[in-house]
């Protein structure tokens, strides 16, 4: 499984088309829906706790008779399958008073996990510190909606939920909005490399190899196979991460379509794909046709193609026989034969002598014999040949084959010739 440790490491090996796809826990912007539930600690005499106003909620505890302690704390909010969430918090804080002894300008975050919402916990017991909002260089003056700093932070699901606590000490904060989120990798299912994979709620790390991180996958289109397991691994942030082999190819006879959706077409009329990929159908090329369910062309009858599984080749047809093919008697025992010669610098001509029986005979199937002579030669002809070494006074039939290089491919009874007669002097 070496593609594992690769998958992450190797961001280019991988790719990712999935959007991005969030659940909320919480909503966006206050005021927050569980408002009521929210636990804000009362504090002793004049003190001030954190309180809510017009969309925000504010703390400014500046009457230091002791040290300011101010708890906000949320209702509790169930984990609702969410494996890690992510917390976004918009705050502003002031600057302390330069007179001032306790201020600080901070506040810290703290969570506390429960299987159920039955005893509401009073902070600090049982929560711990998640994160500290410590910003630098703040402003002089009041902060308003401009000066929002972001304070991240991430909680791992252990139990059934959990709430979030903030403590103020002392310190004018202003909460503009708490945003808590979790991933899920969307569906994927219309994607190029027609591999579906379920919803799936993120993980809560990104542990390459670590069990429950592959979701086995499979082909979005029933005319599509899969060459490797269908693996791909959902990411803490709701990105799927799929080896690049790791897809589904279309099978033979079926070509790849990119849309409407990336789906397998069987191919058209006299179209062919032979291959296990995802290519395009191909027209099957002149003189052939398609075949066995459009995964093969053919060539027509008489065609033929120098590789036969080829079927990007053409078919053609053999060259014909001579054109205007003559014999002349030349002694007792030769015979010329010719020919217009062709213009194809490629076609030549081979001949075939067979004596006849009598002048009647036109069938003529008992070949010359060994002593025949053919000059200059019996195949690799141009115009003509002489064939000598003849009985006398004997009818003889000469077949010449027009031949080129895909005759080698193809079995002597299907080449094509011209056929001629002619006899030697008597005796
Ligand atoms: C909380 O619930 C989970 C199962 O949802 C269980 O495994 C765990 O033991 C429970 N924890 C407590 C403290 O009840
Ligand atoms: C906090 O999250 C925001 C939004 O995702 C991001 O832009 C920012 O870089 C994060 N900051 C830190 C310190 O992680
Ligand atoms: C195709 O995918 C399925 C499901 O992931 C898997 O069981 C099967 O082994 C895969 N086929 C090949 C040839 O890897
Ligand atoms: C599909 O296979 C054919 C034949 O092997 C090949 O010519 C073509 O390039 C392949 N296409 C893709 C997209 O891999
Ligand atoms: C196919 O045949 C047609 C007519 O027979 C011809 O016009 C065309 O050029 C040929 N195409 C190829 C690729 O040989
Ligand atoms: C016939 O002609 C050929 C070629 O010119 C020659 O080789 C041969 O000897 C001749 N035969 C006779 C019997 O004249
Ligand atoms: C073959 O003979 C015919 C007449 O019999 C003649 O018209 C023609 O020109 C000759 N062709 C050759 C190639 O000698
Ligand atoms: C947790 C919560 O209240 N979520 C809500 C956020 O707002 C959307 C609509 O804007 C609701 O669908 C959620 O239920």
């Amino acid at each position: 499984m070496i593609w594992k440790r690769f998958l992450l490491a190797l961001g280019l090996m991988s790719y990712t088309l999935s959007f991005i796809e969030r659940v909320h826990l919480l909503n966006e912007t206050l005021p927050l829906t569980i408002q009521d539930g929210w636990y804000k600690e009362k504090l002793p005499g004049d003190m001030l706790g954190f309180f809510f106003n017009s969309g925000k909620y504010l703390v400014c505890d500046t009457k230091e008779k002791q040290e300011p302690k101010s708890w906000l704390r949320t209702d509790f909010i169930e984990f609702n399958g969410a494996k890690r969430v992510f917390i976004y918090i918009g705050y502003t804080i002031g600057k302390c008073k330069s007179n001032s002894k306790y201020c600080k300008e901070q506040f810290k975050l703290y969570t506390a996990q429960t299987n159920k919402s039955a005893s509401s916990p009073k902070p600090p017991n049982g929560f711990e510190e998640i994160a500290l909002a410590n910003p630098k260089n703040l402003k002089d003056g009041v902060p308003d909606e401009k000066d929002v700093i972001v304070l991240n932070a991430t909680i791992k699901a252990k139990m059934g939920g959990f709430y979030l606590a903030l403590l103020d000490q002392g310190v004018c904060l202003t909460l503009y909005s708490i945003k808590l989120v979790y991933y899920v990798c969307p569906e994927r299912g219309k994607y190029l490399d027609l591999i579906k994979f379920p919803k799936t709620i993120s993980p809560a790390e990104d542990i390459v190899g670590s069990q429950g991180q592959e979701v086995h996958g499979f082909c979005s289109d029933s005319n599509a196979k899969n060459t490797t397991e269908l693996l791909g691994v959902c990411t803490t942030k709701g990105v799927w991460k799929v080896n690049s082999d790791v897809r589904c190819l279309c099978k033979p006879g079926y070509g790849y379509l990119p849309t409407p959706k990336a789906h397998c077409a069987e191919c058209g009329h006299g179209q062919y794909k032979n291959s296990l990929n995802n290519s395009k159908c191909k027209r099957c090329p002149n003189g052939s046709y398609s075949f066995g369910r459009n995964t093969m062309c053919v060539c027509h009858p008489g065609l033929f193609r120098m590789n036969k599984n080829k079927y990007d080749e053409p078919c053609y047809a053999l060259p014909s026989g001579p054109k205007s093919i003559n014999t002349t008697t030349w002694n007792r025992s030769s015979i010329l034969v010719s020919w217009i010669p062709s213009r194809d610098k490629a076609l030549a001509f081979t001949v075939e002598c067979f004596m006849c029986k009598n002048d009647k005979d036109k069938k003529c199937v008992e070949p010359c014999n060994s002593k025949t002579i053919f000059h200059p030669g019996k195949s690799d002809l141009k115009r003509q040949v002489l064939v000598s070494g003849l009985k006398s006074g004997s009818r003889f039939k000469f077949l010449v084959f027009g031949v080129k290089r895909l005759n080698q491919k193809v079995q002597k009874s299907e080449w094509k010739y011209s056929v001629t007669f002619g006899n030697t002097k008597e005796g």
